[in-house]
């Protein structure tokens, strides 16, 4: 198991002004940010970033929208970090989300739904690696 995983929170959300309230839920979920970085992707970072996803039919709605504004990554650490990361977001789609979650709270739809959350210990790795050098985390 992994103490760490990987997220974004997407542009609807720092589109919205949530930028903060998301950062604070995360750190008072006790997940220590060990990498930060506020950028915007290009159509083909996204497009890379995703490619797991290239033959999903909502592909090329998820890349446009991935790349339409600001997005916040970051590299967390904690216990389990994978798996209650995932637990703090709530589901994929916020209408099942659980009360108090990230997406309970912040997200509108299935498509604009606020963060990302690795769904491995092996894409955690990769989707931070991804984004960061070493130079760029603790
Ligand atoms: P999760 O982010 O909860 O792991 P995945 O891996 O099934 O969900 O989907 C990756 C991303 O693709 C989601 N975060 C969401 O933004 C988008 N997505 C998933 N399903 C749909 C859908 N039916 N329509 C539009 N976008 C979707």
């Amino acid at each position: 198991m992994s103490n760490r995983t990987f997220t974004m929170i997407k542009p609807d959300a720092t589109a919205k002004g949530y930028t903060g309230a998301i950062l604070d839920q995360i750190i008072k979920g006790g997940f220590k940010v060990v990498a930060l970085k506020w950028t915007k992707l290009t159509k083909e970072q996204a497009g890379a970033f995703y490619e797991v996803h290239k033959e999903r039919p909502f592909y090329g709605e998820l890349v446009d929208f991935m790349s339409s504004g600001q997005i916040i990554a970051a590299i967390l650490e904690k216990d389990n970090a994978v798996a209650d990361f995932r637990t703090l977001i709530g589901a994929t789609n916020p209408a099942d989300a659980a009360e108090g979650t990230i997406r309970k709270n912040f997200a509108s739809s299935i498509g604009e739904n606020a963060v990302h959350g690795s769904d491995s210990d092996e894409n955690a790795k990769i989707e931070g690696d991804f984004f960061f050098s070493k130079l760029e985390r603790f």
